[in-house]
């Protein structure tokens, strides 16, 4: 497993390759240099991505041409890597997973590219409920939607990306499933908004604040993806 990953905290989660083996970014080097053909090997970063070295590049032309070795800082990437990472708390509620619904959503979120860091099968004892919809709490439908929520296990996620919040909320579609458009997640598979079988946070801020709430310390897993220079530049 080409995995670096610590456990949010200190605990490993999956040990380290060691100094020799093949991860992405040490076979890519290894690659090129056997190669010399960056075009082959674009979508791999180089051990400091936010640099490179273009042969091209008007600067290297004239003063560095005895320095052809020089980095410069090369922006896109720089910019790119500035993109702020988020987390969203997704959860299939009772009627998905009675409904055997749980591969095909997590399918989704992970075709579309972003990066599963949690994920449990839990009985949600009714207080956790009430504090996850307290904003909730005046509605109507409140008592029924703990009722809902605790009726039977849940499968909680945590999911990572850059724009994953609002983006998760497109996958997902409309509270009303009748509503929802077709091929978003409610859109396909629900009919009734007391029923829509999933869940997902409206805000980086409630991602966070969800998360931190559904999983413990340790049950959260940083992990680098083997497929993350394809999905990303
Ligand atoms: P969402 O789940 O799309 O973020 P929400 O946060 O407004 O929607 O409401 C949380 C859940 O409460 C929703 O998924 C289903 C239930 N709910 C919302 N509005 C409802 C209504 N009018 N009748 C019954 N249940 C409702
Ligand atoms: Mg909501």
């Amino acid at each position: 497993m080409e995995a670096m990953g610590a456990v949010r905290g200190l605990t490993p989660c999956i040990s380290s390759p060691p100094p020799n083996s093949s991860s992405p970014t040490h076979r890519s080097n290894i690659l090129f240099r056997r190669n010399n053909n960056p075009q082959k090997l674009a979508a791999f970063h180089s051990q400091s991505h936010l640099f490179s070295y273009s042969p091209t590049s008007p600067l290297t032309h004239s003063s560095s041409r005895n320095n052809s070795f020089t980095p410069h800082i090369f922006l896109p990437r720089l910019v790119a890597s500035m993109e702020q990472v988020e987390e969203t708390y997704i959860m299939v509620k009772p009627d998905g997973v009675q409904r055997g619904l749980v591969g095909e959503i997590i399918s989704r979120f992970e075709k579309k590219g972003f990066k599963l860091i949690g994920l449990k099968m839990y009985q949600c004892p009714k207080e956790l409920a009430e504090e996850h919809y307290k904003d909730l709490k005046a509605k109507s439908f409140y008592q029924k939607l703990i009722d809902y929520i605790t009726s039977g296990p849940v499968v909680c996620m945590a999911w990572e990306g850059v724009g994953v919040v609002a983006s998760a909320r497109k996958l997902i579609g409309a509270t009303d499933p009748l509503q929802a458009e077709p091929g978003t997640i409610r859109g396909d598979l629900s009919v009734q908004t007391g029923r829509n079988v999933i869940h997902g946070s409206d805000s980086p801020d409630n991602g966070k604040r969800e998360i931190a709430l559904w999983f413990k310390e340790g049950e959260v897993c940083q992990w680098t993806s083997a497929q993350a220079p394809w999905l990303r530049e």
